[in-house]
């Protein structure tokens, strides 16, 4: 059961455009309901078939497909959601665009914009990084004690990110979302990885 606080986020490294299906099954396998595409690298027109099979199996699964930044390519894809970090866009706008979805807000470590995106209309708001992230290795770390001051404060879920692995996972397992790169697509069994994961959250 602690395997669904889990959020499982794709690279464009580590889950390349020939292996991502299989390793999107591995994960879902593993018992993950929650998944992200982040692609950094691809065009929008160039995803729209990958983001439809990966949504059409996430839905065989009860699962649900985030995409990272692109907002249209959610709609155009019907995805569960979407995620979106300063950058990229207005909240509100994103909201009217996509009413029913999945909308994940980017917080860095700063609480008040969470609020504010809780009161925008946002699904759950993301901190981090707790720890030095292979993935993404020049973003600041965050102290833990957000993630109490987070659930104390915020009605919606807290997502965590950021360097989380398999011998610190429990120092962040209070989150209702707990978000993983290279701890769950690092070589090895991708099964193993998100049972060593898991067992941390025990
Ligand atoms: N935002 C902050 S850290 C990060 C993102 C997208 C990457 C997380 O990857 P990893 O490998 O779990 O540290
Ligand atoms: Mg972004």
């Amino acid at each position: 059961m602690y395997v669904s606080k889990l959020y499982v986020l794709t690279d464009d490294i580590l889950t390349p455009r020939e292996s991502i299906m299989a390793q999107t099954k591995e994960v879902l396998d593993a018992g993950v309901r929650t998944l992200q595409l982040r692609d950094k690298t691809h065009s929008n027109a160039d995803l729209l078939p990958l983001v439809k099979a990966m949504v059409a199996l996430c839905n065989v699964y009860d699962a649900r497909l985030i995409i990272n930044d692109r907002v249209s390519l959610a709609l155009n894809a019907n995805a569960h959601g979407v995620h979106i970090g300063l950058e990229d866009g207005s909240l509100e706008e994103v909201r009217a665009l996509l009413p029913d979805a999945l909308i994940g807000v980017s917080c860095y470590g700063d609480l008040e914009r969470a609020k504010k995106a809780q009161e925008a209309g946002a699904s759950y708001v993301a901190f981090g990084s707790f720890f030095p992230s292979p993935t993404k290795p020049h973003t600041k770390t965050v102290p833990l004690d957000i993630i109490g001051q987070a659930k104390a404060t915020l009605s919606i879920p807290v997502c965590v990110i950021g360097g989380i692995n398999a011998s610190n996972i429990h120092l962040v397992k209070e989150a209702d979302m707990i978000s993983v790169v290279s701890a769950a697509y690092k070589p090895d069994s991708i099964t193993q990885n998100i049972q060593n994961l898991a067992k941390g959250l025990l």
